[in-house]
């Protein structure tokens, strides 16, 4: 049980507080130092929202070399009562955590956001649909631990009914398993909806600049909290105009946080998000008839006949090779021990299309 008052469990309730958040911040009320939540990290310092309202704080207590423990907008975090500077002593144990690779090249992780419970993905209907880049977004949303959806925006551009539902159902397809809206800001279509499932918990908004991120946060609270830019007429794209992740509260209730649109994600250790995002593959790998089929031109391969029968696109398939490579060169960086196995893996898989190479050159059914 927590000493913790209850006038501070309510001031923090709407930021997401619990019971089980005040019995892992025991330790720390024992010391003396706060409870509160990032709301805002920029260079070094943090806005923590306190039952006594804002604080400005110092990270560098919290901010080790590795990158995936630096606080981060929605950490919950011990801070101390006073002090100049005050300083961000430890921060709670993450329930889950969106992170990505700064570059699919290197791998250097990094955190976007803290304890989030839906990771909202917003891509533009204005631009053409890159079903790949909302599939690598979605690996790193089911890896967050949080539940993923897919927020199509800017439905007003795409008045066509017909046109509009085919554009969902590409997305649907592309993503077993998560819920897909379109919404509008300009004409407030489908926003009922998304009001409905920010309201419970925390929500991330994720996405390319441009996507229309902060036009939603505003929509979702009612007023123009968070800056907006139009897109470059050149090539449609964002102007980076949200610079720092913003932690708000929603008059429905939940909790919001805004980011800057991200230039590219690369998939930080996400193996287990990748399959997710290709659920129905996996599946199909079930009914293989190698326990360790790849996929590439074994017999008996079910994947491989679904591909055959149009049943699973090609599409589809390529995008999961391609993410489940990047994941493996990516995780093989960081693990001398995997990357040894990946190199027996990737032996394994050049004999048997070796193998079967040789069988179709000689006519042989492979
Ligand atoms: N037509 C239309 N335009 C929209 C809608 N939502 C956003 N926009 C426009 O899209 C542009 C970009 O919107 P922002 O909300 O700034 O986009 P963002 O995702 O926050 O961008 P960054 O902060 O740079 O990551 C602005 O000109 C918005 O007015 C919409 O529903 N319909
Ligand atoms: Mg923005
Ligand atoms: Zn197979």
């Amino acid at each position: 049980m927590s000493h913790l008052s209850p006038a501070t469990s309510s001031a923090l309730a709407p930021y997401g507080w619990d019971d089980a958040w005040a019995d892992a911040f025991a330790p720390h009320d024992a010391e003396g130092l706060l409870p509160g939540r990032v709301v805002r990290v920029d260079r070094g310092r943090c806005d923590v929202v306190t039952a006594g309202g804002v604080l400005h704080a110092d990270t560098a207590f919290v901010t080790p070399h590795d990158p995936l423990r630096v606080v981060c907008t929605g950490d919950w975090v011990a801070v101390e009562p006073g002090g100049n500077p005050r300083y961000v002593r430890a921060y709670l144990p993450r329930r889950t955590a969106f992170v990505r690779s700064t570059s699919s090249k290197r791998s250097e992780g990094q955190i976007l956001a803290a304890n989030v419970d839906h990771a909202v993905v917003a891509v533009s209907l204005a631009a053409e649909l890159d079903l790949a880049r909302i599939e690598r977004f979605l690996a790193l949303a089911w890896e967050s631990g949080a539940q993923p959806v897919v927020v199509l925006t800017k439905a007003d551009l795409v008045p066509d009914a017909v046109t509009r539902a085919h554009l969902v159902q590409d997305v649907e397809t592309s993503a077993p398993g998560v819920p897909v809206l379109t919404v509008s800001a300009v004409d407030g279509d489908g926003l009922d909806v998304l009001t409905a499932l920010v309201s419970g918990g925390t929500s991330v908004l994720l996405g390319q600049s441009g996507a229309g991120k902060s036009t939603l946060a505003n929509a979702l609270l009612g007023e123009d909290v968070m800056d907006v830019q139009g897109v470059r007429d050149v090539d449609g794209k964002g102007r980076h105009t949200t610079t720092t992740r913003n932690l708000l509260v929603l008059p429905g209730g939940g909790v919001l946080i805004d980011t800057p649109g991200l230039r590219g994600v690369g998939l930080w250790d996400a193996g287990a998000g990748v399959g997710q995002v290709f659920a129905e593959i996996e599946e199909l790998a079930g009914d293989c008839r190698f326990h360790d089929c790849a996929h590439e031109s074994e017999p008996g391969c079910a994947v491989l006949d679904a591909v055959g029968t149009g049943a699973l696109p090609q599409r589809r398939l390529d995008s999961y090779r391609k993410l489940l490579r990047e994941n493996q060169y990516i995780v093989a960086k960081t693990d001398a021990r995997l990357r040894a196995e990946l190199r027996r893996d990737w032996k394994r898989k050049n004999a048997i299309g070796r193998a079967a190479l040789r069988a179709k050159q000689q006519g042989r059914p492979s």
